[in-house]
């Protein structure tokens, strides 16, 4: 199909006539850091459901936080498009719906509009900074503590136009300062555990490493006008490919170049500590509580925690998709055993939300053939993902005497595809895992061929898992030996093993 004839996605031609947008708010007062297809998914469609209960000055400021200079496509599609862009949800039995959130404002690249974003955060009119940066956005080290060792926050500390994240959120409350020093709500919406809280003390940690006048002031604004709610966020929302470019203009006979796919379920639990305000994100379905932990934790160990199990066993076993991965009758039933048995005994139920069910629910929702989630993306920057993930599962299993096999089995998959990479698994056909300790880990096991002694080396290394497990014999044993089998006898071998 030639879409170039069909007309681009505009107020004027929305792909269901008469889709309500919200009408265009005056002011943006949200400045939202990561662009990518979660935040357009997810925190744009409850905003714009919002606002078509509620109006207020919650137009979007998005700012693209990847690197690298030159256009961005999807500020340059969204700006082309008016802002506009088209979510399509994917169901199950291959049903399709588009929403088109319509919220943005206006787009900005961290890297090369600098001074515009310092300015966005640092406007009046702003009254959240939210994030959905990844967790390596987060520029942590061994410990969850701000890496001083990264030269990108060296030179931000050293420097006022930043390149990471914490830089720009700093940068840009200095600007508040200057501007009147208004209240404003910092909302981190990332897949971190107790996310508000880690970002506040990230964020305390890079002031606590300026020089004394910034450092004071910028402290006691922190402490009295800045607020950082912890939140859940929850929807699968893969990258865009051509077949979902090709799939609006085949639905609905529109052209959109920046299109986001995701599944039906959304969801959204936050604290509601806002200082100055908030869209009435109640209305669209968000769940507003003090006690977010056992939502986050649940959601964290179970859909991710399976989500990077079926990412890199799957790998290993030649699938392309999440949806391959689970629905391989040997791995499906590995990866729910690990949630039942392994996860599941790690974690608090919250209210209303029982973890078998959620399970049940999880294995529907990965099995949705129409996402086409890559294994290749979810297995990608596992070394900031596995210590959220995995690490507090093994560490508490270990504390009572259990040693999670199939976990176990998971690092192993892990240290497999970040040393072995095309060694391991068909990178040509299933795509690259990117991972910014690929080079270190590599440097690492330089020397050595042996895949259960290349195991030991990063888990001795202390950066992947706490030291309580990356000392704990029984289970370095464990991933030793499941790194062999993978080597030697493959996934199903390894399998068989973690489930006696
Ligand atoms: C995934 C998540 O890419 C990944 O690592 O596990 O993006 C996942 O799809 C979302 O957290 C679902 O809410």
């Amino acid at each position: 199909m030639d879409t170039r004839t069909l007309p681009r996605l505009s107020r004027a031609h929305l792909p269901v006539p008469g889709l309500a947008l919200p009408p265009g708010p005056p002011e943006p007062g949200i400045v939202h850091l990561g662009l990518g297809n979660f935040h357009r998914a997810h925190q744009a469609v409850h905003t714009a459901d919002a606002l078509r209960h509620t109006d207020g000055p919650w137009g979007i400021t998005g700012v693209s936080t990847s690197p690298g200079r030159g256009p961005r496509p999807v500020i340059t599609g969204m700006a082309e498009q008016g802002g506009l862009y088209t979510v399509l949800t994917l169901r199950r039995d291959g049903g399709v719906a588009a929403a088109v959130p319509g919220v943005h404002r206006a787009g900005l690249a961290a890297d090369g509009q600098g001074a515009e974003v310092l300015a966005a955060i640092g406007s009046t009119t702003t009254r959240i900074v939210s994030l959905t940066v990844t967790e390596k956005g987060y520029t942590s080290g061994p410990g969850g503590h701000l890496d001083l060792d990264d030269p990108l926050v060296r030179a931000d500390l050293a420097n006022t136009t930043p390149r990471t994240v914490l830089g720009l959120i700093v940068r840009g409350l200095q600007q508040r300062l200057r501007t009147g020093a208004a209240p404003v709500t910092v909302l981190c919406c990332d897949n971190l555990m107790d996310n508000g809280h880690q970002l506040r003390r990230l964020l305390g940690e890079f002031i606590a490493a300026l020089p004394a006048p910034e450092r004071d002031d910028l402290q006691a604004y922190l402490d009295a006008s800045v607020s950082t709610p912890s939140t859940m966020v929850d929807r699968i929302a893969p990258a865009t490919t051509d077949e979902h470019r090709a799939l609006v203009a085949r639905a609905f006979g529109i052209r959109d170049t920046v299109p986001v796919p995701a599944e039906p379920y959304s969801l959204w639990v936050l604290q509601d500590h806002f200082l100055a305000g908030r869209p009435a994100w109640e209305a669209a379905g968000a769940v507003f509580t003090e006690d977010v932990a056992p939502y986050e934790l649940m959601k964290l160990r179970l859909l991710n925690g399976a989500h990077s199990l079926l990412a890199y066993l799957g790998l290993l076993r030649g699938h392309r998709s999440i949806e391959q991965a689970v629905t391989d009758d040997l791995l499906g039933a590995a990866v729910e055993a690990a949630m039942r048995d392994e996860i599941l005994p790690t974690v608090t139920e919250p209210q209303g939300m029982p973890g078998k069910a959620y399970i049940a629910e999880l294995l529907e929702r990965f099995a949705n053939p129409a996402l086409g989630h890559r294994t290749a993306q979810v297995a990608s920057d596992g070394s900031s993902k596995i210590p959220v993930r995995w690490a507090g599962v093994i560490e508490e299993s270990l504390a009572a005497g259990r040693v999670p096999r199939i976990l176990a089995a998971g690092v192993a998959a892990y240290t497999r595809i970040v040393t072995g990479g095309a060694d391991a698994y068909d990178e040509q056909a299933l795509g690259t895992v990117h991972d910014a300790a690929r080079a270190r880990l590599a440097e690492l096991t330089r020397r050595t061929s042996e895949p259960g002694e290349a195991a030991r080396l990063i888990l001795a290394d202390g950066r992947l898992l706490p030291q309580q497990v990356a000392q704990h014999e029984a289970f370095v044993s464990a991933v030793a030996e499941a790194a062999r089998t993978l080597h030697t006898h493959g996934v199903e071998a390894a399998l068989r093993w973690a489930r006696t």
